[in-house]
C-alpha cells in the first residue's frame, strides 16, 4: 500500500519509522512518503496562510502550496485498475473535526486501497476551493477521530495509519491477533490476566486457572458484554439480537438490557 502524508510539521511524522508501521515499512508491506508543504512555496518566509476572506478569527491555508503538491503526488501515483464502483482515484483524506468519524469498519474498508493520500491541515483549515480541485483527481473524504479538537491533522494521522496499516496482510505477525479485538464484533475486548497468580492480594478469576476452555469462552464473552454494557451502552443498542445466544441475553438482562420487538433496548426504569 502506498501512503503520502502532506504536513507542515514532517517531523510528526517521524513516529512512522517506530515499532509494527516502522518494520512494515521496510519490509516493503508500506510505501510512506511524508512531503512537507513549504517545498510548494516560493516566497522568502515559505508562506503557507493568509487571513480569512469575511474575517473572523485566525488563519486559512493558502490555495496554491496544496494545489501543487497534490497533484505532484496524483501525478506520480501509479495507474490503478478501476475498482468495483469504477473510481480508480486515489483516496485524499483530510482530517477535520467537521469530518465523517474514523471508525475500525472505516480502516477495515481502507486497508483495502493502493493509495491514500492525507493533507494535514492546520490554523483554521485550507481554503475550500483545494478540496474542489483535488476532486479532480482523488475521491475526497473528510475524516475525523471523535468530538473534540486538535491543532492539526498530523497526531489524527498518525492513530488512522496505524489503525489502518495494521489490518494490511502481512503487518501483524500473528493475524490471529486482529481476530478477537475491540470493535471488530461490535463489543469490547474482555479484560486480560498474567502472572503471578496472585498480585498485592489481588487474584486472577478463578475460571483462567483450571483449563476449561468451553467455560472460559463464555465467561470472556459475558465480561465483553457486560463491559460493553457499562461503558459504552450504545454498542449495545446497535448489536444485531440474532447473534445473541440465551447466556448473551441473560447477561444483557442483568446489565439492564431486553429485547423487543427484535431489538435490544433499555430495561425500563433503568
Ligand atoms: Cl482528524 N483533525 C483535527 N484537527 N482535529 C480533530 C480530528 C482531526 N479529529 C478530532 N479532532
Amino acid at each position: 500500500m502506498r501512503i503520502d502524508v502532506v504536513s507542515i510539521f514532517p517531523e510528526y511524522l517521524q513516529a512512522l519509522d517506530i515499532s509494527l508501521i516502522g518494520k512494515a515499512r521496510r519490509d516493503g508491506l508500506l510505501d510512506v512518503r511524508i512531503h512537507d508543504l513549504r517545498e510548494h512555496t516560493y516566497d522568502r518566509h515559505r508562506t503557507v496562510d493568509d487571513t480569512p476572506y469575511g474575517g473572523g478569527a485566525g488563519m486559512v491555508m493558502k490555495p496554491e502550496p496544496w494545489a501543487e503538491a497534490l497533484s505532484a503526488i496524483a501525478g506520480v501515483a501509479p495507474e490503478i485498475p478501476a475498482a468495483d464502483d469504477g473510481d480508480s482515484r486515489p483516496l485524499l483524506l483530510v482530517p477535520s473535526p467537521a469530518g465523517e468519524v474514523f471508525t475500525q469498519a472505516m480502516a477495515q474498508e481502507l486497508s483495502t486501497r493502493d493509495h491514500l493520500v492525507f493533507a494535514c491541515g492546520r490554523y483554521e483549515g485550507i481554503d475550500e476551493r483545494v478540496y474542489e480541485y483535488a476532486a479532480e483527481h482523488y475521491e475526497v473524504r473528510p475524516v475525523s477521530l471523535g468530538d473534540y479538537v486538535l491543532n492539526g491533522g498530523e497526531v489524527a494521522v498518525l492513530a488512522m495509519i496505524e489503525a489502518i496499516g495494521r489490518l494490511v496482510p502481512g503487518v501483524v505477525g500473528n493475524p490471529e491477533s486482529l481476530i478477537e479485538e475491540s470493535h471488530s464484533e461490535g463489543l469490547l475486548e474482555y479484560p486480560v490476566y498474567t502472572k503471578p497468580a496472585v498480585w498485592e492480594g489481588r487474584e486472577v478469576p478463578e475460571v483462567l486457572l483450571n483449563g476449561n476452555h468451553g467455560k472460559i469462552a463464555r465467561t470472556r464473552r459475558a465480561w465483553q458484554l457486560e463491559r460493553t454494557a457499562a461503558r459504552r451502552p450504545d454498542l449495545i443498542r446497535v448489536l444485531d439480537p440474532s447473534t445473541l445466544n440465551r447466556h448473551d441475553r441473560d447477561t444483557l438482562w442483568h446489565a439492564g438490557f431486553m429485547i423487543e420487538d427484535g431489538r435490544i433496548v433499555d430495561k425500563p426504569g433503568e
